[in-house]
């Protein structure tokens, strides 16, 4: 591998700032790694640096961008992993990050294509996995280790047996949300490259609601502009539609069930057990659960629990916690040189 111009860059901005960004580039199928760093898992020229609303990293990009689907730049991976329902898949960090450190949620989608090597993300996105709290705690842990994402080193999910077979970019995705009550949250996102088999029951179309990359997500959205820093200990406000019929959830809003991963029921009998769903339970099983399921705190609330921009420490708070080792980001420095020896 080369040492591009951008990749240099990256890296110079991880020593100058020390900060835990990462990217994803390997694939994992039932946890097992599949292929080398980016066989189905497209690379990108962001780096890894976040996508951000404001104040991006110099070189990123905004979730309003046309890039945000699959990140700057991203181009065609050479390979399309095949799977089928039930298959757990993941996207595993890229060189030398190991473990995400930052609060916040992390989600899969899925956009139906007709060539998953070549296609641009810009048709409609489906959620199949949503992962929010798995460890009820305080406003302390909402911070860090309540989230099931903490200190994991891959966004995963479960492909449904709810979707058609045919190929598909699946998009992994995680959102830090400690810069969020200053509207900094930061996207980490990559797509990887599939093609569903076997799920000859699924129908032609997709159940459940879509959304597009660029769009999907405003600036001004309760999910992304929530604080921390409060005394929250739920976060009621997933961004984004809600997973598909089929699709999973970990955890909860508030981390009530623990680290508990379920399967969003299918209304109309497409079950093949026979079970059909009641009530809305089926639909909004992450609100379910929740004593949160009041109107999403928004920006302006922040004040109001005691959470004011002065109060808790200005710029510091919204650094990224759990810095990027120096020494770290110099070990990565001196590998990509050698590999461009
Ligand atoms: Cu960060």
């Amino acid at each position: 591998m080369k040492t591009t111009g951008s990749t240099l860059a990256a890296i110079l901005g991880l020593v100058s700032s020390a900060t835990a960004h990462y990217t994803f580039d390997k694939l994992l199928l039932n946890d097992q790694q599949v292929g080398g760093d980016n066989t189905y898992i497209r690379r990108h020229d962001n780096g890894y640096m976040p996508i951000k609303f404001k104040e991006a990293p110099q070189g990123s990009i905004s979730p309003l961008d046309a890039d945000f689907a699959c990140n700057k730049g991203a181009t065609g991976a050479p390979e399309v992993i095949t799977v089928k329902a039930g298959d757990k898949i993941g996207l595993r960090q890229a060189f030398l990050a190991d473990g995400i450190q930052h609060p916040g949620p992390s989600q899969m989608y899925i956009s139906p294509v007709s060539d998953a090597k070549t296609d641009t993300g810009s048709g409609e996105w489906y959620k199949i996995h949503q992962s929010l709290i798995c460890r009820q705690g305080s406003p302390e842990s909402l911070r860090t280790d309540a989230w099931c994402s903490w200190n994991e080193n891959n966004v995963w999910g479960v492909i449904p047996s709810t979707i058609p077979n045919g190929q598909y970019l699946l998009r992994g995705e995680h959102i830090g949300l400690h810069g969020a009550h200053d509207g900094q949250a930061e996207f980490y996102v990559s797509c990887a490259q599939i093609e569903v088999t076997g799920n000859d029951a699924a129908g032609t179309t997709i159940p459940g609601e879509s959304t597009r990359f660029p769009g999907g997500y405003q600036p001004g959205d309760a999910a992304v502009n929530f604080s921390v820093w409060g005394r929250e200990t739920a976060y009621p406000v997933p961004p984004g539609p809600d997973v598909i019929p089929g699709g999973t959830i970990r955890g909860s809003a508030d981390g009530a069930g623990g680290d508990e991963l379920r399967t969003v029921p299918v209304q109309g009998g497409f079950s093949s057990d026979g079970s059909s769903s009641t009530g809305n339970d089926a639909n909004t099983p992450s609100h379910s659960s929740s004593p949160s399921s009041s109107p999403a705190p928004t920006p302006s609330a922040a004040p109001s629990d005691g959470a004011s921009d002065d109060s808790h420490g200005g710029k510091g708070k919204g650094k990224c916690p759990g810095a990027f080792p120096r020494r770290a980001a110099a070990l990565l420095a001196a590998k990509m040189d050698a590999q461009a020896e």
